[in-house]
């Protein structure tokens, strides 16, 4: 029987919120991966989008904000079989988790993270967060904003993602569309997902996505994958980088870039560690039959006292 991805819990976002339409869409994705309850996790840091795992029916951890991907990281590592999805704000991801977020691209690891892009931090009551204009102002704030943005999409492609795509909540279709394919991928996936907050931000709402957003996939032309046999990469990086910074008129959803050719965190250390893949740490025992443990550090690290 097909796996109900879904927990009991009410969900405690205020209605109208973007979030839902993102739940929505992760649950059919990962149902229609057909995983079993034991092939993915979803970890967040903190935010409303945080509290996502608590409503996905999968193990999953509410960890620190910032630090989902850090966390999400040792997950992958420990059991690279794992699918491990990673929902954070743009204050969490951006923000306080900005360097993680940068390192992670260089590493590939394969995480799928899903960006909860709104623009403010909702759960401390909507303060800018690094996605906001320099010099809007919301209902939240008593100034605008002196600070000025940060490009998700154009940040992911330069800091190397192998899969580079944007969603909008309320397009569940395409969005679950997306988040497939960024599970497929085997390196790391970033989504940025353009989501109204209507308690705190009145200007990014519905319907101003509604009239602005466009899909990339629209242009039959457009080919952002990049296979060993591709001609030109870094023409298909241009492409992808400027419609990323694309905006003000109009703003893109779909895939930026697909690069297949980028091998994945957990395959470099498998060049490193003999067997790592085969035999990860997840699989290998730590204790014996009364519980007690059967590490010996002195001989796990034994080539590295000199
Ligand atoms: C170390 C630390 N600093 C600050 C906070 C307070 N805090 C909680 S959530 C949050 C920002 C949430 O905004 P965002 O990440 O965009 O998520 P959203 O609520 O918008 O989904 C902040 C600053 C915290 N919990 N921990
Ligand atoms: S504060 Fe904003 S982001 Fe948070 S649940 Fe409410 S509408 Fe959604
Ligand atoms: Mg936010």
């Amino acid at each position: 029987m097909a796996h109900n991805f879904r927990t009991d819990l009410t969900i405690d976002w205020c209605p109208g919120c973007g979030d839902f339409g993102i739940l929505t869409s992760m649950i059919q994705a990962l149902g229609e991966m057909n995983y079993g309850p034991h092939d993915a996790v979803v970890i967040s840091g903190i935010g409303c989008s945080g509290k996502t795992p608590h409503y996905v029916n999968l193990a999953g951890a509410h960890t620190l904000h910032g630090r989902g991907i850090p966390f999400a990281t040792g997950v992958k590592l420990a059991n690279p079989k794992l699918k491990v999805l990673v929902t954070g704000g743009d204050g969490d991801l951006l923000s306080i988790g900005a360097g993680h977020f940068v390192a992670e691209g260089r590493r590939n690891t394969g995480l799928t993270i899903i960006l909860f892009d709104n623009e403010v931090y909702g759960l401390t009551k909507g303060q800018a967060a690094p996605t906001m204009p320099l010099g809007m102002q919301t209902k939240s704030l008593t100034k605008p904003n002196v600070y000025n943005r940060v490009n998700p999409v154009a940040m992911a492609l330069a800091a190397g993602y192998s899969f580079v795509a944007r969603g909008f909540s309320f397009d569940t279709k395409q969005l679950k569309e997306i988040i497939k394919r960024g599970l497929m991928n085997d390196g790391s996936s970033l989504i940025d997902v353009l989501q109204p907050c209507p308690t705190y931000n009145n200007i990014n709402t519905m319907d101003f996505y509604r009239q602005k957003v466009y899909k990339l996939e629209d242009d039959k032309s457009w080919d952002p994958i990049i296979t060993e046999s591709t001609k030109d990469p870094m023409e298909k990086y241009r492409l992808a980088n400027s419609r990323a910074l694309e905006w003000d008129e109009k703003i893109p959803t779909g895939i930026f870039i697909e690069n297949r050719t980028i091998p994945s965190f957990t395959k470099r250390l498998n060049e490193y560690i003999p067997n790592y893949l085969t035999s990860p740490p997840a699989t290998q025992s730590i204790s014996d039959s009364k519980g007690y443990t059967i590490v010996d550090p002195a001989r796990t690290f034994a080539d590295k006292i000199v």
